[in-house]
């Protein structure tokens, strides 16, 4: 099942490139008004000059001893953006212009530091006692399509080639894979336990952390926050962002292979119910919004439902209900779920109910 994903969804990913090092570049351990050890680590791929570089950012509760168990997720628009935290390097490279974060000609600007914060309840987390860890995907690949010549792609092109063929990896591939290189540097780190490491992404980085998820079981649990089509939401519904919707606008996040299933759900052989299912018996959890409908919170629901019979069949609870829960009725099982009230967006809500999910 894992193979027919990456062949006909999100494009087959690389392993470790040689010569990959991790370089500890900032900590500080009076971060967040002394309630936060701040960790910011470098990861270069490669040894050539300009080697492609992520960024890791990590917060530590000063509250508890570590080693601490963790939630990474990626995010949109640079590191600097999840706190107003003035000791977070600015992204450096090409950043999507937006009027919230107030980038300019796609550069990170000094006003846009913070400037997502309500996503990321830092204190909340940590006052809970998780490390909480973040990588912008840009590092990984800007989003947008320039035919993948920046980012991380290049570095694997054999000699010859200048785009990835039709079943490997696109951008979302990249970005998940990200993901997983941050889990070998936790494996150096003694502050996070690497083996109580939570994957969670909002919209296309939950496609993200659901795809990261399947891939590596070092991941403890799987947490998808209205990631809808190419998601958590079964593409058979045809409901909101269809297939063809999703590869017109961003021909760069899947493989070259989901072209073909432009109009063509049924003959695809995979639905997203069977990506969940590949997180079994790991805990996996699926949260919607009652307003976004173009995420199709049903279609992610029922994906939810159809991957329990795996979950049952290697010992678990599964999900335990059998049709959508009213909003803010969360189901905590070995497969979680939530519909709240509300946008498309991650709030204060998702966030407490992932760590209760994660205490079950
Ligand atoms: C939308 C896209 C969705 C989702 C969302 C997001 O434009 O249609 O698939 O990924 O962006 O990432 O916020």
């Amino acid at each position: 099942i894992l193979s027919l994903f990456e062949h006909h969804v999100y494009g087959k990913m690389p392993g470790t490139p040689e010569h990959t090092n991790f370089e500890v570049t900032d900590i500080d351990s009076a971060a967040l008004d002394g309630f936060a050890t701040r960790k910011q680590v470098s990861v270069t791929f490669g040894a050539r000059d300009g080697a492609p570089r992520m960024n890791i950012l990590i917060y530590l509760p000063n509250s508890r001893p570590g080693p601490h168990p963790a939630f990474i997720g990626l995010n949109f628009d640079g590191n600097h953006t999840i706190q107003r935290d003035p000791g977070v390097n600015l992204a450096a490279g090409w950043v999507p212009d937006r009027t919230e974060t107030a980038a300019r000609h796609n550069r990170a600007t000094k006003e846009s530091i913070g400037a997502k914060a309500s996503r990321w309840p830092v204190q909340r987390i940590l006052e809970r006692g998780y490390a909480l860890s973040t990588i912008y995907c840009g590092d990984l690949d800007p989003d947008y399509d320039d035919g993948f010549q920046n980012g991380v792609h290049p570095l694997f092109f054999v000699p010859g080639q200048s785009k990835p063929k039709p079943d490997e990896w696109g951008a979302i591939g990249a970005w998940a894979w990200g993901l997983i290189r941050a889990l070998d540097y936790f494996e150096t780190d003694d502050d996070i336990d690497h083996n109580r490491v939570s994957v969670m992404g909002h919209s296309r980085l939950g496609k993200t952390a659901l795809w990261a998820g399947a891939n590596d079981q070092r991941f403890a649990a799987v947490i998808s926050n209205n990631s809808g089509c190419g998601g958590a939401a079964l593409s058979r519904r045809r409901f909101g962002e269809t297939i063809k919707s999703i590869n017109t606008r961003f021909p760069h996040w899947f493989c070259g292979n989901f072209q073909t299933y432009n109009d063509r759900e049924d003959a695809c052989p995979v639905d997203q119910h069977r990506l969940i299912a590949l997180m079994a018996p790991r805990p996996v959890y699926v949260a919607s919004a009652q307003q976004d409908l173009w995420a199709d919170p049903r279609g992610e629901f029922l994906a939810a439902q159809h991957a329990d019979p795996v979950y049952r069949l290697l010992g678990t609870n599964g999900l335990a209900v059998q049709e959508i829960p009213e909003p803010k009725q969360p189901v905590i099982s070995a497969i979680g779920y939530h519909i709240r009230p509300g946008q498309h967006d991650v709030t204060g809500y998702d966030w407490e109910r992932f760590m209760d999910f994660k205490e079950y």
